[in-house]
C-alpha cells in the first residue's frame, strides 16, 4: 500500500510538471550570447551557468551558445550587432555603452563606491534601473549588472605608487571619455583600444600598461606582458548583461520572464564567484612574478584630488544631475 501510494504521488507530481511545463509559451529557441572575455574567466563561468539556468527553467526549450573571446566582435561592436536584432544577448562593460547613452558615464567616474556592497545596492536599486530603462529607446533592454569588479593599473615600466610614476607611460583604457580625461589627468597617455586587442598591444609594446580587476588580469594571462601591479581601485566596474530589444520583444510573456529570472540568479552567482576568484588571484598573480604595490592612502587622496576636474567636466557636459542622484543614493547606502 505505502508503495502504491508512493508511486501514485511520483506519478501525479510528473504529471504536474508536465502540466507547468506545457502551459507554458516556450518554444524552441537558440539564444547566441557574445562576451569578451575567456570561456575559462568569470565572464565566461556566468555565461555557461545562466545557460544552464535557462536550459533549467524552459525544459531545455531556449538554449544558450555562448561565444567568448570577443569571437563575435567587441562590446561596441556586439551592442550595434543587438540593436539590428542579428545577435541575442551579450555582456560587456558599461563603459562601453557611453556612445549609446551617455549617461552610463558616471559610473565611469573614480572614487564612487567604497566597497562592493555599496555598488550592489546602487546598481540593483532605482538608481541603476533608472539608467537601463534609458537603453530601450536605443534598442537594447538591459536585464541585470554583474560585477567587472574594482579596476586596478599594471604596466611593464616600473612601481606605480604615485601619480607621477605614471608619467609618459601609454596606458590602453576603454573606449570612454571619462576613462581618457582621468588618466590624462593622472599623467598618463591614454590610448582608447577596444578589450580584443589590448593582449596583443600589450606584447608589443603598441601601449605599456592597462587597468582592469584582478580577475581579468589573470584570466586575459595579463601577467604573462606586464611586470607591475598596483592596487588602486580607482574604478567599481560593472558588467552589463543585454538583449536585443528587437528579438527580446518578439518573445512570448512567459519566455521574457524565464530569461529575467535566469539572469537575476547568474548575477547573484557571478558576484559571488568573482569575489571568491578575486582575493585569489592576488596570490596567483604574485606567484606568476608580478611585483604588486598599495597606494597609501594619502596618495590616493591626491589623487582624487587630481581628477576632481574630471567630475566638474562630466557635469558641465550634461551629467550633473545624474552625479548627484547617484551621489545621494551612495549616500542613502552608507547611512
Ligand atoms: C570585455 C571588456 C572588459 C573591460 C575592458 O569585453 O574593456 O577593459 O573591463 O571586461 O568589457
Amino acid at each position: 500500500m505505502k508503495t502504491r501510494i508512493a508511486a501514485l504521488t511520483a506519478a501525479l507530481a510528473l504529471f504536474v510538471g508536465a502540466g507547468a511545463a506545457t502551459a507554458q509559451d516556450v518554444k524552441p529557441r537558440l539564444i547566441r550570447f557574445g562576451y569578451g572575455l575567456s570561456e575559462s574567466s568569470n565572464q565566461g563561468r556566468a555565461v555557461k551557468f545562466f545557460a544552464d539556468e535557462l536550459a533549467k527553467r524552459s525544459g531545455g526549450k531556449l538554449k544558450v551558445k555562448g561565444f567568448g573571446d570577443a569571437s563575435l566582435g567587441n562590446d561596441i561592436q556586439m551592442q550595434q550587432t543587438l540593436i539590428g536584432g542579428a545577435q541575442e544577448m551579450m555582456v560587456g562593460s558599461t563603459a562601453t555603452l557611453v556612445g549609446i547613452v551617455k549617461d552610463f558615464a558616471v559610473y565611469d567616474l573614480p572614487f564612487l563606491f567604497n566597497n562592493e556592497q555599496e555598488a550592489d545596492a546602487v546598481l540593483d536599486g532605482a538608481f541603476g534601473q533608472k539608467l537601463t530603462a534609458k537603453l530601450e529607446e536605443k534598442g537594447l533592454v538591459g536585464l541585470v549588472y554583474w560585477e567587472n569588479g574594482f579596476r586596478n593599473l599594471t604596466n611593464s615600466k616600473r612601481p606605480v605608487t604615485k601619480a607621477e610614476d605614471l608619467g609618459g607611460i601609454k596606458l590602453r583604457v576603454m573606449q570612454n571619455p571619462v576613462y581618457i580625461d582621468m588618466f590624462n589627468r593622472f599623467g598618463a597617455n591614454a590610448v582608447p583600444l577596444a578589450f580584443a586587442e589590448l593582449f596583443t598591444a600589450l606584447e608589443t609594446g603598441t601601449v605599456d600598461g592597462q587597468e582592469n580587476p584582478v580577475t581579468t588580469i589573470q584570466s586575459s594571462k595579463f601577467y604573462e606582458v606586464q611586470k607591475y601591479l598596483t592596487i588602486s581601485k580607482h574604478v567599481y566596474s560593472p558588467w552589463i548583461v543585454l538583449a536585443s530589444k528587437r528579438w527580446f520583444d518578439g518573445l512570448s510573456n512567459d519566455e521574457r520572464k524565464i530569461i529575467r529570472e535566469a539572469a537575476v540568479a547568474s548575477r547573484d552567482f557571478e558576484r559571488k564567484d568573482s569575489r571568491e576568484l578575486s582575493l585569489q588571484s592576488v596570490t596567483f598573480l604574485k606567484e606568476k612574478g608580478m611585483q604588486i604595490n598599495e597606494l597609501s592612502d594619502a596618495e590616493l587622496n591626491r589623487m582624487r584630488d587630481l581628477v576632481k576636474p574630471a567630475f566638474d567636466k562630466y557635469a558641465a557636459e550634461g551629467g550633473a544631475e545624474q552625479l548627484k542622484d547617484l551621489q545621494a543614493e551612495i549616500a542613502k547606502v552608507r547611512k
